[in-house]
């Protein structure tokens, strides 16, 4: 069986990314709503119900886990999931915010992100939960996603509209970012780039794997090398095309995702 990802696009690669790296035996079935994407400006309600609507389709799947690939997602629908599905469900906010109290010295941390999620308080209250002596300074970033999807993230535009939106931080004295939005690791060298590097970037994403692996070792259902065929399955629910270029160049595979309807989900 293999381990569910959904995201409202490509961000939630940035975590399959880990993934393929750090459990290369385990098998991938990816969704991204790209029709209905961005999620940040969405209403909490309304991205819960997308997000029941992909967990459901990936359910279908048979998958033993499912990976909440979005911190947007994760931030509204995380504890409906969790009850709804009988199998492990892992949202990125809490291994985020435990990797940042980890690296942070000076106890200020920033934490950027989509509107949903930074309005939505959920880093705030997961990192303070932990440790209320730090300060958290939070930024939405509504422009960032855009970029990513636009197959932009590494281009002029992208550094001009990073540098702009990261001013916030110039008087802030952070020592550490948390990159709160899975799209983002795909603008990661220019985000370093504008916030110096005595700032130590936190992918979100990346420190879920690292909950994954745990939680397959507990439940005694990670695969070895003698379990079945490893498979990975993408699905997209816009056109395929552009999808398959930003995530073939990502994760440095070819990828060739299927389209599903959103009404079939
Ligand atoms: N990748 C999603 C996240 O981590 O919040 C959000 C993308 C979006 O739909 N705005």
């Amino acid at each position: 069986r293999a381990i569910g990802f959904m995201d409202s696009g490509v961000g939630g690669l940035t975590v399959v990314r880990e993934a393929l790296r750090q459990l290369p035996l385990e098998s991938v079935y990816f969704i991204g709503d790209q029709a209905r994407l961005p999620y940040g400006p969405r209403s909490s309600h309304e991205v819960r119900h997308f997000s029941e609507q992909m967990a459901a389709f990936l359910m279908k799947k048979n998958i033993k886990m499912l990976v909440i690939a979005c911190n947007t997602a994760t931030s509204a629908a995380l504890e409906d999931l969790k009850e709804k599905f009988p199998i492990p469900v892992i949202g990125v906010i809490s291994p985020g915010s435990r990797a940042a109290l980890k690296v942070s010295r000076n106890r200020r941390i920033g934490v950027i992100g989509t509107e949903g999620t930074i309005k939505s308080g959920a880093y705030e209250r997961a990192i303070l939960s932990k440790d209320n002596s730090v300060e958290v300074f939070s930024l939405a970033c509504p422009k960032f996603v855009p970029l990513v999807e636009s197959n932009e993230y590494d281009s002029s535009i992208a550094k001009k509209v990073v540098a702009e939106t990261l001013q916030y931080f110039d008087n802030k004295d952070v020592d550490t970012l948390v990159l709160g939005c899975t799209h983002y690791p795909l603008l990661r060298p220019i985000i370093q780039d504008v916030m110096g590097p005595q700032v130590r970037l936190i992918d979100s994403g990346a420190e879920t794997i690292g909950t994954v692996s745990a939680l397959l070792d507990y439940f005694d259902i990670a695969k070895d090398s003698a379990g079945d065929q490893i498979e990975d399955h993408y699905y997209t629910t816009a056109s395929p095309k552009s999808f398959n270029q930003i995530a073939s160049q990502w994760l440095e595979i070819n990828v060739k995702a299927d389209k599903t309807e959103i009404d079939r989900l």
